[in-house]
């Protein structure tokens, strides 16, 4: 490492979700390159590695007084913070989604003495202006707390329009997409499929989510039931929530024997290493982490061209775009990636080059250490001299 090294908090949701992957991720990938990173949160993020060294994590305990109907996450994790910046010396709070990690950073800041204070970045992954922005309970909390940070990022060039739309800051909101850094998967590929049943002749459409409403699983297996020959696929469902509620839908299109469900996998990479192309049907995605996870594997996706997934696949090149909510159109793209391996390799050859040039970690996380370091010096510029404006 040719630059200081940095003390780093990071604060994420760290249950199944992208948001806390990438960040997870960036943590674990930092400590790497030798800076010091200190989660905090109320849980251990799931996929943060045990005795990962240069790593810690500091449980926020959060107290259910009888006197609160509903128990308060912000300020224990605000205090949290200050606790950690106080006893690590740390130089940056860097806060993924603006509620509620931003707002209490930007507390946490504000209630250190002024040589304390570390530089708050926080980056947003979609849903806190995508859906929260719009919410008048919200709305002023994420204007306000984007509006005290010292730098945003977003994680694709359409979150930062709808972001900039929603606040109003004088500050340059920076992009820096996702990244991913495979494990090694654990099986090979014939043993997987085995274990999911699949036969010689059927293609392996992956789709890997957290099924949560904007996922679409309803045009998900709307398109599934569509896609012909029947007997030339088997879709399987990696799921990081509960599938139970589209059982009916399995049932009513007569899907039974072409749906295979997943929950609880703890190496994802298993699965996608073992796929001959991924589907995602979203309505709404700023990124799409699991596209991205495939592309790495050359994995072409068939995807809704929602968000910023036009930015992450290149229609026709690394993988194939339909318009939101055309199940017919998503079944035949499904059907030509079925029924030609070779385009099959050619578009999944350029994803995986694509992930390799633009979403790695060699690329991704340089640009954050980056912000780190002029946001550091920014914060002890003002340090310095308390009368220079804040960034
Ligand atoms: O999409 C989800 O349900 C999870 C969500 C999250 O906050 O963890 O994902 C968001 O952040 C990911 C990582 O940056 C992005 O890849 C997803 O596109 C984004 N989800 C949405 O915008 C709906």
């Amino acid at each position: 490492m040719t630059e200081s090294p940095l003390r780093i908090g990071i604060s994420c949701y760290p249950s199944v979700g992208g948001s806390g992957i990438l960040a997870t991720a960036l943590g674990v990938d930092l400590a790497r390159r030798g800076h010091e990173v200190h989660f905090i949160s109320y849980e251990r993020p799931f996929r943060l590695p045990p005795d990962e060294p240069r790593v810690t994590f500091h449980p926020v305990h959060i107290q259910g007084y009888g006197l609160f109907k509903h128990p308060d996450y912000t300020l224990p994790l605000a205090v949290k913070m200050t606790e950690v910046v106080r006893e690590r010396h740390l130089d940056i709070l860097h806060a993924h989604y603006a509620v509620p990690h931003a707002t209490a950073a930007v507390l946490a800041r504000d209630w250190l003495p002024e040589e304390l204070r570390p530089g708050v970045v926080a980056t947003l992954h979609g849903t806190d202006t995508t859906l929260l922005g719009r919410d008048p309970g919200y709305a002023p909390a994420i204007r306000h707390a984007l509006g005290k940070v010292d730098a945003i990022t977003t994680v694709s060039e359409f979150l930062r329009c709808d972001t900039a739309r929603l606040v109003d800051i004088d500050h340059p909101i920076q992009v820096i997409p996702n990244f991913f850094s495979p494990r090694r998967p654990h099986r090979s590929r014939r043993a997987v499929r085995a274990e999911l049943g699949l036969g010689d002749r059927e293609a392996m459409i992956l789709h890997m989510s957290n099924l949560r409403p904007v996922k679409r699983i309803d045009l998900l297996l709307e398109a599934t039931a569509r896609i012909r020959p029947r007997e030339s696929f088997r879709l399987v469902v990696v799921a990081g929530g509960d599938f139970a509620p589209f059982r009916e839908q399995v049932r009513r299109l007569g899907l039974e024997d072409r749906v295979v469900v997943r929950e609880n996998v703890s190496l994802i990479e298993d699965y996608v290493a073992a796929a001959d192309l991924g589907l995602i049907t979203s309505e709404t995605e700023s990124f799409c982490l699991s596209i991205l996870e495939a592309m790495t594997f050359g994995c072409p996706t068939v995807a809704t061209a929602v968000g910023g997934i036009p930015e992450v696949i290149e229609h026709g090149k690394s993988g194939l775009l339909v318009p939101f909510g055309d199940a017919e159109g998503l079944a035949r793209e499904v059907e030509s990636l079925i029924s030609s391996p070779r385009l099959r390799t050619t578009l999944g050859r350029a994803a995986q080059q694509r992930a390799r040039d633009l979403y790695s970690a060699d690329r991704v996380v340089p640009a954050y250490v980056d912000l780190y370091h002029r946001v550091r010096a920014q914060r002890q510029a003002v340090a310095a001299h308390p009368t220079l404006p804040q960034i």
